[in-house]
């Protein structure tokens, strides 16, 4: 062999060997799928391509209306839906059944040069697998006014299925408000990244965020301000149904955290009979430890509003007998308004919550969230009280508390401040957010795995990962989308794809494809110096 031939050669294999659109495997989806094997062919989208459901029932037709209606800015397509009792020969097909494997969130997805098949044995799956379809197509899919196809997906068979049943993130709407059209933007985009619950913290020291009914001044005075001491706001009930609709057509079940016995001033400034006494913030994020002792004085005078970003130094009265009427009302009110299974009560950093205090309160709040028929979900600290198995434990800083969660048999929800808080900061440039528990780059909140996080606690204690958001920093869309992305995309994988299957060089590559997707939609992300981000 000349020397020219075997350079030929090599050129010719590495030619081979490079990314080709038609290659199924090689595109860069996230979170990755379970098995993608390809068939090197191609499907195109075209107008005419009609979208079969074979159910018939209305829960599949929303699913195929919502592909429908993602993907015609960009096609200009009004694809249409029909019901079909046969498999078509040609189209999108949506169809139910599969194997226990895929259980409630998984899909399989079946593309042939004419035909595309998703089949889950759920909703819910065949509308995460419309997630993988819409990556599947060029990011140019994403954008808001009519683009140039052509629209091809690579040909080839996926099978998916999640790791872990609850995927979530957190928004704090307590420090600084955020509208119903801000939080229904945050649905859209957790939805592409296959998030399944938005657990959102509704009440803090500095503002009360979702009407009440028996307690109407907790957002009439309550959520007057917010951190820094703008307007505030809060939902009203109405409203809070809506984001719970809009999330469940995005299969995200709304988790409501009302966060008591501390965290809990703006109640405390609503209604003067909640407050036992005055207990003054002071410097530095560990507050004063003990309770004031002149906190029973009768007087229940309500507290001032607070715009500071203190924690630690509020809190509820046990002694108090109105103290349980309110706790009742707030949970029966939000409980019957909400379809899914939780009720988070915080339960962190009552600082100045007497210890045996705290533990009767963590058992009163259980028994009255099982009373409105709901499964409690607390903060790491609620370990401390006589927890049932039935209750989530959700770890965030102390082994410790995780440990004796597990215990008493409490699943955890697995937030590592230091791994997965999306308010800590990149790197000490970062202007948005705090670096109380660390700075977390790209990599960082990547490179980690629940199982390994807590000695002596594997994956059968665990019933997930949540990425929370607290928003002392931030106040808009565009402050959220850049403490979040491109971070949630990991926390996203490590909730959804086998740990065996990642590793953070191959990641980072297909997380740097991920740009002009994110670009399309608008998201404003940190653009990491450790990836290299695609055009
Ligand atoms: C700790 S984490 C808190 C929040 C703060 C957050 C800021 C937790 C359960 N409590 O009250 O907003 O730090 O990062």
């Amino acid at each position: 062999m000349t020397r020219i031939t075997y350079i030929l050669g090599l050129v010719l294999l590495v030619a081979c060997q490079s990314p080709k659109h038609s290659d199924l495997a090689l595109l860069p989806i996230i979170p990755k799928p379970v098995s993608v094997v390809s068939s090197g062919k191609v499907f195109e989208l075209q107008a005419t391509t009609n979208i079969y459901v074979k159910t018939g029932s209305k829960e599949w037709t929303a699913i195929a209306e919502y592909l429908a209606g993602r993907l015609k800015p960009s096609t200009g397509f009004e694809l249409k839906i029909v019901e079909a009792q046969e498999p078509p020969t040609s189209g999108i097909y949506f169809t139910l059944g599969g194997t226990a494997e895929l259980g409630e969130e998984g899909y399989e997805l079946v593309i042939t040069e004419n035909l595309m098949t998703i089949t889950a044995n759920q909703p819910a799956g065949a509308f995460r697998a419309i997630q993988t379809i819409r990556q599947l197509l060029p990011a140019k899919i994403e954008m808001p006014s009519a683009q140039q196809g052509p629209w091809e997906i690579a040909t080839g068979t996926i099978r998916d299925f999640p790791t872990y049943s609850y995927r979530g993130v957190m928004l704090d709407v307590a420090r600084h408000f955020f509208s119903v059209e801000e939080v229904k933007l945050y649905i859209d985009q957790l939805a592409l990244y296959k998030i399944n619950f938005l657990h959102l913290h509704l009440s803090d020291d500095q503002g009360w965020r979702i009407e009440i009914k028996s307690w109407p001044n907790l957002t009439a005075h309550g959520g007057k301000t917010e951190v820094g001491g703008g307007a505030g706001g809060f939902y009203t009930q109405e409203q809070y149904t809506e984001l719970i609709n809009y999330a469940l057509s995005h299969y995200i079940t709304i988790v409501p955290e009302i966060d008591m016995p501390g965290h809990i001033n703006s109640a405390l400034a609503s209604y003067g009979e909640l407050n036992g006494g005055t207990i003054v913030p002071v410097e530095g994020r560990v507050a004063i430890s003990e309770p004031a002792n002149n906190i029973l004085d009768g007087k229940s005078k309500p507290t001032e509003l607070y715009t500071g970003t203190r924690v630690g130094w509020s809190t509820l009265r046990i002694e108090k007998e109105v103290t349980f009427k309110f706790v009742d009302d707030v949970i029966r009110e939000i409980s019957v308004l909400t379809p899914g299974p939780y009720f988070h009560v915080g339960g962190d950093e009552a600082q100045v919550t007497k210890k045996e205090d705290y533990i009767a309160f963590v058992n009163r709040f259980q028994e009255i969230v099982k009373a409105h028929g709901k499964k409690m979900i607390g903060w790491e600290e609620i370990a401390q009280g006589n927890i049932t198995a039935e209750t989530v434990t959700q770890h965030w800083k102390l082994p410790k508390y995780a440990l004796m969660a597990v215990e008493k048999e409490s699943k955890l929800i697995v937030s590592p401040a230091e791994k997965a808080y999306l308010d800590m900061q990149y790197d000490s440039t970062t202007k948005l957010g705090l670096h109380w528990a660390a700075y977390i780059e790209v990599d960082k909140a990547y490179n980690w795995n629940p199982t390994t996080l807590v000695n002596g606690i594997g994956k059968e204690n665990i019933l997930g990962i949540e990425a929370p958001l607290w928003s002392e920093t931030i106040s808009n869309s565009d402050e959220i989308e850049y403490l979040t992305f491109p971070r949630l995309l990991g926390y996203a994988e490590i909730g959804w794809s086998p740990d065996a299957k990642r590793n953070w060089d191959e990641y980072k590559l297909r997380l740097g494809k991920h740009a002009p997707r994110m670009k399309a939609l608008g998201i404003d992300f940190y653009r990491s110096k450790l990836v290299e981000w695609g055009e």
